[in-house]
């Protein structure tokens, strides 16, 4: 099906739904109300060093509320949240400190350097800066394969889309405020992403698989490319969420091609998106390229990621045909060629339809993965635990992996995914 025929589809279906939700609900900012669950839980602060999962808790949990201070600045919680971010951020310090203890630790460990260059400018403090410059040195001694791909991790010649959420936004803050001549930096952003996105697209679905072994010799490695099998929900989900930030924090002109290339990938990959949701429920499946399969489920981490990059993309006029100087080779073209002359077609053409999309998955997870614990606080449910490519990547490993109740990887996404939701609802 093409982007316009599933844009046509979601704004029905969408509008069926209208008038269906819960209105008291609405009152209450679904955002901070998750953030002040996640404190009640005393969750996304390490205790002791932390494991490589742990490192990416916090620093997702920082950069979440850090969000959340931004709109809500006046927030009769904002004291609160701040000292939490405060406390997170110092729980990491003494291990990112380290920087050659760091490359044990997946590219996901710098998802913690946006909070700290964030203090860092505030106080002044230089504890905060050695932090941010042992995570920025750590890059210059991650592992790469013959190709420069970044290792995700310690498994050789490894990449994965998930560790690009993590490195492209800090790597972009932090090149635009301290080594803003550093033109390789630019252009090893850019390029970690072009790797994955060469290595990693699926013919079949316009999705990116979740990773790839560049010497082609793992198990589940694709002969041609070296592409993991499957689209996993997360893996594209933390991708897509780095291409939007990415696209607001790289110090480049809007008019490079640096840039542009960036928002061509955002834009192509949120067409492919937007037509895999579920026609039922909105939402996105754990195995984005098995849909219905026995076994398969709409996950609420990636689901709620989705959410957050569409409607960002959509805020930050990343859809308007304006935005792109020169002619894309993107759904646009197809799109307006068949809107004109016609009224109702001409209405979801616009960017509009993307923000629909989202808001009939949000509509579905805010029902189906936010429970209300009846005591002032809210959990969330229906979050895939760690999913690795050091096993089968197969169907049924990623099927059977365990699903975690309250886990910050898919309510952090959440409190994201409200925020979009929210300043929209405000217009
Ligand atoms: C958080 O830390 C910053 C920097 O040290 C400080 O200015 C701010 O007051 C702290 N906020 C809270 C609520 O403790
Ligand atoms: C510029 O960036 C490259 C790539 O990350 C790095 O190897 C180099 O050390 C940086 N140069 C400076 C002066 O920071
Ligand atoms: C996808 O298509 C491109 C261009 O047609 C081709 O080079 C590539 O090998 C294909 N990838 C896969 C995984 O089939
Ligand atoms: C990485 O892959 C290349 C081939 O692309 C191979 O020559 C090299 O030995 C591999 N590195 C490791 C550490 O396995
Ligand atoms: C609220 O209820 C949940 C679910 O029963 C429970 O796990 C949590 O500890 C309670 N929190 C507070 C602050 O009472
Ligand atoms: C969480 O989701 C699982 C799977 O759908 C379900 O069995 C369970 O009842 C849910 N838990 C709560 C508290 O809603
Ligand atoms: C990779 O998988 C093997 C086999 O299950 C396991 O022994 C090893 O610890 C795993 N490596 C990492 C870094 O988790
Ligand atoms: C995306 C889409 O619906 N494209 C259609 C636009 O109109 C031409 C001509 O009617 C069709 O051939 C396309 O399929």
């Amino acid at each position: 099906m093409s982007c316009f025929l599933a844009l046509v589809r979601a704004l029905v279906l969408s509008s069926l739904l209208t008038g269906t939700r819960a209105s008291a609900d609405t009152e209450k900012k679904y955002s901070v109300w998750m953030a002040n669950s996640i404190i009640s839980r005393g969750q996304g602060v390490l205790t002791g060093e932390g494991d490589s999962s742990a490192l990416l808790q916090a620093g997702f949990t920082q950069k979440g509320f850090r969000r959340l201070l931004e709109q809500y600045s006046g927030d009769s919680s904002a004291g609160l949240i701040e000292g939490y971010v405060n406390k997170s951020v110092d729980s990491t310090i003494s291990t990112v400190s380290v920087t050659t203890k760091l490359t044990n630790y997946p590219l996901d460990r710098l998802s913690n350097g946006n909070n700290l260059i964030d203090l860092f400018l505030e106080t002044g403090d230089a504890t905060y800066r050695q932090s941010f410059e042992s995570l920025r040195e750590s890059i210059n001694l991650q592992p790469r394969n013959v190709e420069s791909g970044l290792w995700y991790y310690t498994y050789k010649n490894w990449s994965y889309l998930d560790g690009m959420y993590s490195l492209a936004p800090f790597y972009s803050y932090y090149t635009g405020l301290f080594d803003q001549d550093n033109t390789t930096a630019i252009a090893d952003i850019v390029l970690q992403l072009d790797l994955l996105w060469e290595h990693c697209y699926d013919n079949a679905t316009g999705l990116l698989f979740h990773g790839y072994d560049e010497s082609k010799t793992a198990v589940w490695a694709n002969p041609e490319t070296g592409a993991s099998p499957h689209v996993w929900g997360r893996a594209l989900g933390w991708y897509f969420m780095a291409l939007v930030d990415t696209l607001e924090l790289l110090p480049v002109e809007r008019q490079s091609e640096e840039w542009t290339g960036l928002l061509d990938k955002f834009r192509t990959l949120a067409c492919a998106v937007v037509q895999s949701a579920d026609e039922a429920s909105g939402a996105w499946w754990q195995l984005l390229d098995q849909p219905g399969r026995e076994g398969n489920y709409i996950e609420s981490s990636a689901s709620a990621m989705f959410v957050y990059a569409l409607l960002k993309g959509e805020r930050l006029g990343f859809f308007e045909s304006a935005t792109l100087g020169t002619d894309s080779p993107n759904n646009d073209v197809e799109i307006s060629t068949n809107a004109s002359g016609d009224n109702e077609m001409e209405i979801v053409a616009t960017s509009t339809s993307h923000a629909q999309v989202a808001d009939k998955a949000y509509d579905y997870i805010l029902h189906n993965f936010v429970v209300h614990n009846g005591n002032g606080t809210l959990s969330y449910n229906g979050t895939v635990g760690v999913c690795s490519l050091n096993s089968t990547a197969s169907y049924e490993y990623y099927v059977q992996r365990p699903i975690n109740y309250d886990s910050v990887l898919g309510s952090v996404a959440f409190i994201l995914a409200s925020l979009e939701h929210e300043i929209k609802d405000r217009e």
